[in-house]
């Protein structure tokens, strides 16, 4: 109830003493326009049996009376199956539509028919049941789907002890499974806490753990969904979608594989800037020129690391997008460019609605160009939002997003984009917030409505932004976003929005940030200490903590929060982030190359434990620590007053980052996590790139014996020029140590670099020249 207040308060206070009116009429108005839904729960219906196939070298086609599956391979470990009728989906979340070319082979067996290629069999029963099998073991079963009106539903098999992941942004544990979730993006609205669903950015994919192997399944088609990932008594997963063809691609592999494959599809996030991996100031708002200046300088002052600040809605005028309030920031460039040659980028926040005003120039344009949703009889639709009335670019329509990403040059001075309020989002006084199902959308010139293109939205806002600015020479696009759907990798970082402060929430900041790289979504973070409230120093802390060890290092709050810059919690508490901040800056070579691995490859850099070792089940479900690539284990602190916690380590020797001590796992440690430390252990065998006093040094933390290999990606930082990966490679045996390496590329690779062996009892330094090999005695 407070909270209500808390709420109608600030939306006065920023939105106007009209915006509480808006939102009764704009609620009114959306139930008006809104389909009436049906009444209880659908009567799922089974579907006609299959009778007649048509097999070829890509798959096969089968019919049953009104009902049709297309089986289609995508490669050798990975396929498509599409049951219509319902529209198909329009390729937004791919940028491929195969891997790789296979043969397939067929044949009608006893039950149905059966299609393999190269280890990989597909078996679809007369019922519509599909079964997939690699190498003979039956990794994958979907029974015949179900109707009802227009949407359908799927059961997916699932085996006990099973474990589920994925699903996009989830505050849930990090096995997924047992629970019922919707997929329907959505802003919770000033606050959320563990439990909270749907949220804002979801995909509907989940990747399963299973004794005999591990497979990955994306339902391709936005429209809303639900998923109710069967408990463990139950055996089986069902998915159901209110509209559309029901189509899924399914892919057989590791973890790891199954995360190449999926992104060789829907696409991998590009290379950063390298400033994007430091360290964001940001609250709700920085309000002047004046302000922002002070705080810079209060970061230099005290030799805090710094490399953006955050301007949220305040500094527009009137909450006008693509405009600057000149009284606050008379020069938003010159501010800009002062700020960068300081080392510090400016980021600004944009919301999708244009503000309805027929003075302001961008609504002008909009309207002249036709680009914003429309009611289905044809009038401009209209919502509330910080602007007051507001209308919506439609996102599904390639002249709006070319319109759109033409407008980011008229916000001179920023590099990086903010974008906020993207579900998206309205103020309704009532009911959902946002926009109603029944708006027609372009959707590409095919046309469908909002109930279809609601969870493309943000998708297509940033690839809107980002086509704008791709193959600029030298800067590359920084985008961070609320929303999105599959393929939102491609072109922003993602931050979790609204998150309550409460030690609670800092827990489940582990879990959601997981299962968002398990969904291909490897750059995100959360807002440091919460959005909404006020920490106290021991949870900033500790949430700071975690936040140096994640993609996107921000600090932001709400409107009306206390101060949140470092020196805000007294002294003891400044010296800890202080170092914390160091140590991050210290390890972005490392960051830096897991972001190469990242582009290439797909791979989040925030893993669960058991990428690892996904046979070890003990691995399945732990959530209250990560591995930051595969290198570095990390054990944030996520209870108050805790000096000291376990930590399970995966198999193999694990280095104390701290005191250097040896462990070997499988198993768990007591480490010691007084205020200036939480837990962190290097797997032995890892090289780990840092940078000490402006040196490039190499890390390698030694086994007792054996080998390893380790990666270094370096550029200019920005924009597009030469870069170069090298490979170290090296082997210990008994007090021998062998060092070697390689590399490609031709950004220059220096002289060479001290090599710091950690493992030895007392740490060493050797210097290897560049490109060459060398024997060490230990
Ligand atoms: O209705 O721009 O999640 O980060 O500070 C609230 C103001 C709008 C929500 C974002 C939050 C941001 C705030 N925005």
């Amino acid at each position: 109830m407070l909270e209500l207040f808390r709420k109608a308060w600030l939306l006065v206070q920023g939105a106007g003493p009209g915006a509480i009116l808006k939102s009764l009429l704009a609620a009114w108005d959306r139930d008006r326009l809104e389909a009436p839904l049906p009444k209880g729960p659908p009567a799922w219906q089974g579907i006609p049996p299959l009778e007649g196939a048509e097999l070829g070298p890509w798959g096969g086609r089968f019919f049953g009376e009104g009902v049709g599956l297309r089986v289609r391979f995508l490669g050798p470990r990975a396929v498509e199956c599409t049951w219509t009728p319902g529209a198909l989906p329009l390729p937004y979340a791919r940028v491929r539509d195969i891997l790789e070319e296979v043969q397939v082979e067929g044949e009608r067996t006893g039950e149905g028919w059966r299609l393999w290629a190269s280890g990989l069999e597909v078996r679809v029963g007369a019922s519509g049941e599909v079964q997939v099998l690699l190498e003979g073991r039956p990794l994958f079963r979907a029974l015949p789907p179900e109707r009802a009106g227009e949407a359908w539903r799927q059961g997916v098999v699932l085996d006990p002890g099973e474990a589920l992941y994925g699903l996009g942004e989830r505050a849930a544990p990090l096995d997924l499974r047992g629970r019922r979730y919707r997929l329907w993006n959505r802003d919770p609205g000033g606050s959320y806490g563990p439990g909270a669903d749907p949220l804002y950015l979801n995909i509907p994919l989940w990747l399963s753990l299973k004794p005999e192997g591990s497979y990955l399944v994306f339902f391709e088609n936005p429209s809303e969904a639900w998923a109710d990932l069967g408990a463990e008594e139950e055996g089986v997963a069902r998915v159901a979608f209110s509209g559309g063809a029901l189509r899924y691609l399914l892919f057989l592999a590791p973890p790891a594989a199954l995360l190449e494959g999926y992104t060789a599809l829907t696409g991998r996030p590009p290379l950063p800037p390298l400033w994007a991996l430091g360290f964001h100031q940001s609250r709700w708002s920085y309000e002047s020129e004046g302000e922002v200046r002070a705080l810079v300088q209060g970061f230099q002052s005290r030799d805090l690391p710094l490399s953006a600040v955050h301007l949220d809605i305040d500094y527009m005028e009137g909450y006008r997008v693509f405009t600057v309030d000149r009284r606050r920031f008379p020069d938003l460039k010159a501010l800009a460019q002062d700020l960068e040659a300081q080392g510090v980028q400016l980021v600004a926040i944009l919301d999708p609605g244009v503000k309805a005003d027929p003075h302001y120039p961008v609504y002008r344009e909009g309207l002249e160009k036709g680009v914003f949703l429309r009611r289905p009889e044809g009038r401009v639709y209209l919502g509330p939002v910080w602007p007051g009335w507001t209308a919506f670019p439609d996102f599904t329509d390639p002249k709006a997003r070319a319109w759109w990403g033409g407008l980011y040059r008229r916000l001179p001075g920023p590099h990086g984009f903010w974008h906020d309020m993207n579900e998206p989002a309205a103020f309704m006084a009532w009911g959902e917030a946002t926009l109603p199902r029944t708006l027609p959308h372009a959707l590409e010139g095919r046309g469908g409505t909002h109930r279809e293109a609601h969870n493309l939205y943000a998708l297509l806002m940033n690839r809107a932004a980002y086509e704008a600015w791709e193959g600029h020479p030298k800067r590359r696009p920084f985008f961070l976003t609320r929303s999105g759907w599959a393929g939102v990798q491609r072109y922003a970082w993602v931050w979790t929005g609204d998150i309550e402060t409460s030690w609670a929430a800092l827990r489940q900041t582990i879990p959601t940030l997981l299962n968002l790289g398990l969904s291909g979504v490897a750059y995100a973070g959360s807002d440091i200490g919460g959005f909404s409230g006020a920490p106290d120093a021991e949870l900033f802390l500790r949430w700071f903590q975690l936040g140096a060890f994640t993609p996107l290092f921000r600090v932001h709050s709400a409107k009306g929060t206390p101060r949140r810059e470092p020196w805000a919690f007294g002294e003891e508490t400044e010296g800890i982030l202080r170092a914390f901040l160091k140590l991050r800056l210290s390890l972005l070579p490392y960051w830096y190359t897991l972001a190469w691995e990242a582009q290439a490859r797909g791979y989040p850099f925030l893993r669960p434990l058991f990428w690892l070792d996904p046979q070890d089940q003990g691995l399945w479900r732990v959530e209250d620590c990560f591995l930051l690539g595969e290198a570095l284990l990390v054990a944030p602190v996520l209870e108050p007053g805790a000096r000291v916690r376990e930590v399970l380590l995966p198999k193999g020797e694990w280095l104390d980052f701290w005191t250097g001590k040896r462990h070997r796992g499988p198993g768990p440690v007591q480490a010691q996590s007084p205020l200036e430390r939480i837990p962190l252990f290097v797997r032995a065998g890892s090289f780990l790139p840092r940078q000490e006093g402006g040196e490039l040094l190499l890390h390698l933390y030694l086994p007792e014996e054996g080998e390893g290999t380790g990666l270094l990606y370096r550029d200019a930082g920005d924009g597009e020029g030469p870069f170069r990966l090298d490979r170290f490679r090296f082997r210990r045996e008994g007090n021998r140590l062998w060092l070697d390496w390689t590399g490609e590329g031709d950004y220059p690779p220096g002289e060479g670099l001290w090599v710091v062996l950690h493992g030895l009892g007392e740490e060493r330094r050797v210097f290897l020249k560049a490109l060459s090999r060398l024997e060490v005695g230990l």
